[in-house]
């Protein structure tokens, strides 16, 4: 259960991921909307997906309050690259982008400087790439997501790779067969994967298939792969809040993620069977 305290603060920094995510996409200059919105505070040219925006800030605010929980070694591959704006609010507000970028300041002009660079001539590219904190995951080439999780986690057996895959992305040929990776990790040995499907509906504006899937089909689907599938939707987002923790508990339980190192031997088993 998350207590109403945590809960307000974990609402507070979703909210302040997703200001931050649009205002990189949207916003030249009145970054903190001190003044009422003029057409030229907005930039001439729109890039980075806002629709998959705050799905992404959702998954990494949920995440980093898992690792405070368990202690776990988690790391994230995005897989929707073009949502950069999302992965990069998230790596300003922990402080490891002013780390590495001392011109993008902690305060207004740092701020106006952020929206500012993003898909700029000069600036940082739209999306999530080589620039980005932490990122070992170009993002723009769908389809690589998955793999590229599992690669991390082979021989490193403390090692979960939670991994973010867009309902759009999982329609490419290599990420379709990606699935199937699952069948190469031996549980006493390597690491595990957390995919996150980022099931939104859409690919940009187009139906996506897993979209138009019935959650029990979805269910059939992930567990005729290897994985059992939990579900995390909702339209309140208090109610999505309180929906995560469990639902990680219960995904961390049944694949053994909890494990500690010297239990690993006993985990026979593939993750999700
Ligand atoms: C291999 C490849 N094909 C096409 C594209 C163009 N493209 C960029 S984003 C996107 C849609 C991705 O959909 P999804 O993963 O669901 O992300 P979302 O719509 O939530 O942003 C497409 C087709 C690409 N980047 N890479």
């Amino acid at each position: 259960m998350i207590n109403e305290q945590t809960l307000a603060g974990l609402h507070a920094y979703w909210q302040a991921a997703n200001y931050l995510a649009a205002g990189q996409i949207y916003l030249l200059d009145n970054p903190l909307m001190k003044e009422a919105l003029r057409p030229e505070h907005i930039k001439p040219r729109l890039l980075g997906h806002w629709g998959t925006s705050p799905g992404l800030n959702l998954i990494y605010v949920h995440l980093n309050r898992l690792i405070k929980d368990t202690d776990a070694d988690i790391f994230l591959i995005c897989g929707p690259g073009h949502g950069a704006p999302a992965i990069v609010a998230n790596t300003y507000l922990e402080g490891t982008y002013a780390e590495l970028y001392p011109k993008v300041t902690e305060d207004e002009a740092g701020i106006k400087q952020l929206f500012r660079q993003f898909s700029t001539p000069g600036g940082i590219p739209s999306h999530v790439s080589a620039h980005t904190p932490g990122s070992i995951h170009e993002g723009g080439e769908l389809g690589y997501a998955l793999v590229h999780a599992f690669g991390a986690v082979f021989d490193h057996p403390d090692l979960i790779a939670a991994c973010v895959i867009g309902d759009g992305e999982a329609e490419t040929g290599p990420l379709a067969g990606s699935w199937k990776s699952i069948n190469f990790l031996n549980p006493a040995r390597d690491g595990a994967v957390l995919p996150i499907l980022h099931l939104n509906g859409y690919k940009i504006s187009g139906p996506t298939v897993l979209g138009r899937m019935a959650d029990d089909e979805l269910e059939q689907f992930f567990d005729s792969q290897g994985y059992q599938a939990y579900f995390v939707e909702g339209t309140d987002p208090l109610d999505v809040h309180r929906k995560w923790p469990p639902r990680w508990i219960a995904a961390m339980s049944v694949s053994g993620l909890y494990r500690k190192p010297h239990e690993k031997a006993n985990r026979a088993k593939r993750p999700g069977r």
